[in-house]
């Protein structure tokens, strides 16, 4: 199996209910190491930009808005097929649809406030962690 990178964001509902280290316990759990993290305060412009590819959905203003509502916590994860590995330790996208277990179903308060991103596959993960962090900081 490939070891890969995938970007991961820890939302602000999930920073408000003081979940930063639980959801990090969760990660390393599944195998996945974390190797660059940083407490940031989004602007909305870097949220925009993050989101662009839904700039079109009727959701995004909702989600630029939630995204820069509190403190996020950003990170590079490593390990074994991460892309998949992580999306797994999520859960579904809605909290209700979410298995037992996972971050979206232990602490996401509905579909929009859904505690954690992950990218959906190494090309994308490839475009989003240059957004936050430079080469220097990432050490494997
Ligand atoms: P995922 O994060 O599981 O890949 P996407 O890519 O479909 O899900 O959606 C990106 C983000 O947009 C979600 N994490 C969620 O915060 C938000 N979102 C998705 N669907 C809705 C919705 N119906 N209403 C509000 N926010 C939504």
């Amino acid at each position: 199996m490939a070891i890969e990178r995938t970007f991961s964001i820890i939302k602000p509902d999930a920073t408000a209910a003081n979940k930063t280290g639980a959801i990090n316990a969760l990660i390393e759990a599944a195998g996945l190491r974390i190797i660059a993290q940083r407490r940031i305060q989004m602007t909305k412009q870097q949220a925009g930009r993050f989101y662009a590819v839904h700039s079109e959905r009727p959701f995004y203003g909702e989600l630029v808005n939630f995204m820069i509502s509190g403190p996020v916590v950003v990170q590079v994860l490593e390990g074994e097929n991460a892309v998949a590995t992580y999306r797994e330790v999520m859960g579904a996208t809605n909290p209700v649809d979410a298995a037992e277990g996972t971050i979206r179903k232990l602490f996401a308060k509905s579909v929009g406030e859904n505690s954690a991103h992950g990218s959906d596959a190494t090309e994308t993960a490839d475009e989003e962690i240059p957004q936050f962090f430079s080469l220097a900081d990432i050490t494997g």
